[in-house]
């Protein structure tokens, strides 16, 4: 018979918690807007931005909107006795993949226009960011034995190392030349950036990829880094920022 991998209470609990922690920190960072001037409120209006595309994300997969179910039929084969099939059905959060393509270009904008990036390379990055969630998505719906899954999974690893280079070696020079405080700065949050980020693949391979953690596990374990990479990459941003005028672009 099937086996069917789904989230638990828990596993709900936790996406209602980030739920609430998004929509708090979305409330902060508007109120820090206010005390501002329209024209100097960029950083703030994307961070805001960042955190309200995620509480909505995160209110359809809490409400089992943003899920349904990838089926994989695992065949293993026996000597002298005839292959047995296994079904597996394991939820798939489809949200995250909605959430991600918009807010991780958004991301890439707060860090872009801290370092001074060109705009051909933010078009460049942004892209790139677009097609590692495109064909992150579909490696999440990919078939086991085709080599679906694993094919569109190397495609979005080879999009994120192209993110890394604009963040790396484009992102420090520009930034560099806007002071050595704010390449101090950047140094430092682009560093944090690629660390966290790093973090989603693997988490991806050892979830979604080789279903070694449960369903519940993987809910966890996307919770912290959501919050690290949006609340907490938001908060040190927005408080340098207020303390760093270089760091400001003009609306
Ligand atoms: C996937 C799987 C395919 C390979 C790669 C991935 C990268 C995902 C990343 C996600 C970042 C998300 C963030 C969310 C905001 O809170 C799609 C997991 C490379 C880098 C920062």
């Amino acid at each position: 018979k099937p086996i069917y991998e789904h989230a638990t209470a828990s596993g709900t609990r936790t996406l209602w918690v980030v739920f609430v922690i998004m929509l708090i920190s979305a409330a902060a960072f508007t109120a820090m807007s206010w005390r501002i001037p329209v024209s100097k409120r960029l950083y703030h209006i994307l961070t805001t931005l960042i955190t309200i595309i995620a509480a909505i994300s995160y209110f359809g997969m809490a409400t089992k909107h943003g899920v349904n179910y990838n089926h994989t039929r695992k065949t293993e084969s026996h000597k002298h006795v005839p292959d047995t099939h296994q079904e597996i059905y394991r939820e798939v959060y489809w949200a995250r993949y909605v959430d991600w393509s918009l807010t991780t270009p958004l991301l890439l904008l707060d860090l872009c226009f801290l370092a001074g990036i060109s705009g051909a390379h933010i078009f460049m990055a942004v892209l790139a960011d677009l097609v590692m969630i495109l064909t992150g998505l579909f490696a999440a719906y990919g078939g086991e034995r085709s080599g679906q899954k694993w094919g569109w999974y190397t495609i979005a690893c080879i999009a994120f190392l192209v993110i890394i280079w604009h963040l790396v070696v484009n992102g420090r020079i520009t930034a560099q030349a806007k002071g050595s405080k704010v390449g101090k700065f950047f140094a430092a949050i682009s560093l944090y950036t690629i660390l966290i980020w790093t973090a989603y693949p693997i988490i991806w391979g050892v979830a979604d990829g080789s279903r070694i953690l449960s369903v519940n596990q993987e809910i966890m374990a996307y919770a912290i880094l959501d919050v690290l990479a949006k609340p907490v990459f938001g908060f040190w941003l927005l408080f340098t920022h207020a303390k760093l005028p270089e760091t400001g672009v003009e609306l």
